[in-house]
């Protein structure tokens, strides 16, 4: 039986993994870090096929004793501080985890076992200000928060831990992709949420930053299986992950309000509070690499992914 680690198996993309890995045979472990309350919400109807154990990213010994616990064939490091705002505000606890985690995660698999096969969460923040579009994984690295800046620290120290010890080490540059599980913080889910809470007549209007801002959005489950596919490779690489679409955060707002039959104009309203110190403006990848390499396509569409995230906060609220 294949064994994994997921570090971040208690986030959005954690659990769609756990979920795939488990469907084609895998022994799934899990690092979670100490908290005073659970936060198993995203795993709690895997808990029973999953072990989780307890470790950190800030902690290089309890890295090192889980991969001796477990000795796994493949790793997949999506553990982060991953909320671009918040990098401003923890801009040092950022680059320890975002940044240095990844370093303590390849120095584990160096002195435990150098055959580990290891997927390192890289970002389409790294591109930040962007040098062409769409970006592809020549792009050169412009990043624009303090998040991106670790990503790109994160996203070198694969390559040089590849280049340097012949680990089997691959970056996927992923452009941002949401789920019903997504946190209520980033924008999409903060948009089906609010539209879920004004259709139940539980919120009046919703606060937006930049409505201009354009990302490639895909959705979370799709994006798991690129990470797979990436460990599956005779040798390995890194891949941009994208779906090559861009689409406005006004979009975004129009076609879920308009799927529960409102008018975004009448609840959307701007709030300078959400802006940031700097933005990125445009984000549009070329999956071209992906596509021919891996194989790899997604099967969800922009418009089915935004009535999937109302839907779900619709249900949820019901
Ligand atoms: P997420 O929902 O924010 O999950 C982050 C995970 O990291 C959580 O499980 C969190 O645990 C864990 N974590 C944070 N700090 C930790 C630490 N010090 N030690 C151990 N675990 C720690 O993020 P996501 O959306 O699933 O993204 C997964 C990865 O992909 C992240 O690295 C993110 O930066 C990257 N990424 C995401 C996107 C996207 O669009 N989603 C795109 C490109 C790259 P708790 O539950 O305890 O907080
Ligand atoms: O913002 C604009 C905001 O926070 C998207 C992370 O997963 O993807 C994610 O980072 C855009 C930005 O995601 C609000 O200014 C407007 O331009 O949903 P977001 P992000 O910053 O793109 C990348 C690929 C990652 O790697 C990250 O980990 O939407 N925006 N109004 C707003 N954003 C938020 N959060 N809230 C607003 O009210």
């Amino acid at each position: 039986m294949k064994r994994a680690i997921i570090t971040g198996i208690t986030g959005q993309d954690g659990s769609y993994l756990a979920e795939f890995l488990l469907s084609r045979g895998y022994e799934v472990h899990g690092m979670v870090r100490r908290s005073s309350t659970e936060n198993f919400e995203r795993i709690g109807h895997l808990r029973s096929r999953v072990h989780l154990h307890q470790a950190d990213l800030l902690d290089q010994l309890s890295i090192i004793e889980f991969l001796r616990d477990v000795r796994p064939r493949e790793v997949y490091n999506l553990a982060a501080q991953s909320f671009v705002p918040t990098s401003w505000v923890q801009p040092v606890l950022t680059g320890e985890f975002t940044a240095l985690g990844v370093t303590r995660m390849l120095e584990g698999i160096r002195l435990v076992d150098r055959k580990i096969r290891f997927y390192q969460a890289s970002s389409s923040e790294m591109f930040g200000r962007v040098q062409e579009t769409p970006q592809t994984e020549r792009t050169p690295f412009w990043p624009r928060s303090p998040y991106g800046v670790a990503k790109v620290y994160g996203h070198w120290i694969t390559v040089n831990y590849r280049e340097s010890y012949d680990l089997f080490a691959c970056s996927g540059i992923l452009f941002n992709h949401e789920s019903p599980r997504r946190g209520k913080e980033f924008v999409t889910r903060k948009i089906s949420h609010a539209v879920a809470s004004i259709k139940r007549g539980l919120q009046k209007e919703l606060r937006l930053g930049n409505l201009d801002a354009r990302r490639d959005w895909g959705y979370a489950g799709d994006y798991v299986r690129a990470m797979w596919l990436m460990l599956q490779q005779e040798k390995p690489d890194d891949f941009v992950v994208a779906t090559g679409e861009d689409h406005t955060v006004r979009e975004f707002c129009r076609i879920a309000f308009d799927h529960v039959g409102l008018d975004w104009r009448k609840f959307v309203k701007v709030d300078r509070k959400f802006f940031r110190p700097a933005e990125v403006n445009l984000l549009r990848g070329n999956p071209a690499k992906a596509r021919r390499k891996l194989g790899w396509k997604r099967e969800v569409t922009f418009e089915k992914l935004v009535r999937m995230m109302v839907d779900a906060d619709l249900e949820r609220l019901s």
